[in-house]
């Protein structure tokens, strides 16, 4: 969503050990002892969808809502995305690639996939006449829902099934915000305790 502003953003992991280690600074941001929180200015906000929603009404523009109805339909996807699809998308993609091979199930990976199916059919009819959910433009709204939905690529068994939503995937994926993204992440070294969490099977996200 910084990018996609164009604000000046710094990123750091500062404090951040997973949810059971983390320092006492870090958990004064969030106490939560997650990723992502932010810090703007002395205003600190956690839970990534509403961070990318005040992101958006703040800075204004047309990535946020232009009338009340418009930030109804923006909350109503971001809630979508994060009760109706993140639950069996995080199942698919550890199982899929995020854990360690030996800790694997393609079977659990086969059923999030199958649970896919019906909120990928809602989302296939609503873009049945439009190319973004929100006041047929690219907003908040397609943000939060695409970097949800781009974890069901790890299903093209199942997403193949939905024209409409893979074409719309290829749009969002086609973002500059996202592109910046997907190089942030490549160049990000990791640090090695997160090696280590991911080598015991800590799961996460
Ligand atoms: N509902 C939270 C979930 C955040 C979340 O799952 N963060 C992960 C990283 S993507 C995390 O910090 N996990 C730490 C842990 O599980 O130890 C949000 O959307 O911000």
């Amino acid at each position: 969503m910084a990018e996609e502003l164009g604000l000046d953003y710094e990123i750091s992991t500062e404090g951040y050990r997973g949810r059971d280690a983390c320092s006492p600074d870090f958990l004064a941001l969030n106490p939560n002892g997650m990723i992502p929180v932010i810090d703007d200015g002395g205003f600190i906000l956690w839970e990534s969808m509403a961070i990318t929603l005040y992101l958006a009404k703040k800075h204004g523009g047309p990535l946020g809502p232009a009338s009340t109805e418009e930030d109804g339909l923006m909350t109503q996807w971001s809630f979508w995305v994060m009760t109706e699809f993140e639950k069996p998308a995080l199942e698919l993609i550890l199982h899929r690639g995020g854990l360690p091979e030996d800790k694997r199930d393609e079977s659990r990976a086969q059923k999030a996939a199958q649970s896919l199916r019906r909120p990928l059919g809602v989302l296939d009819h609503a873009l049945a006449d439009r190319e973004y959910l929100v006041g047929g433009r690219f907003t908040v709204a397609d943000l939060n829902v695409g970097s949800v939905l781009n974890w069901a690529r790890s299903a093209p068994e199942v997403l193949s099934s939905f024209a409409g939503v893979t074409a719309y995937l290829d749009r969002v994926r086609a973002r500059p915000g996202f592109k910046a993204l997907r190089e942030l992440q490549r160049g990000a070294k990791l640090p090695s305790w997160v090696e280590k969490r991911v080598a015991r099977g800590a799961g996460g996200s």
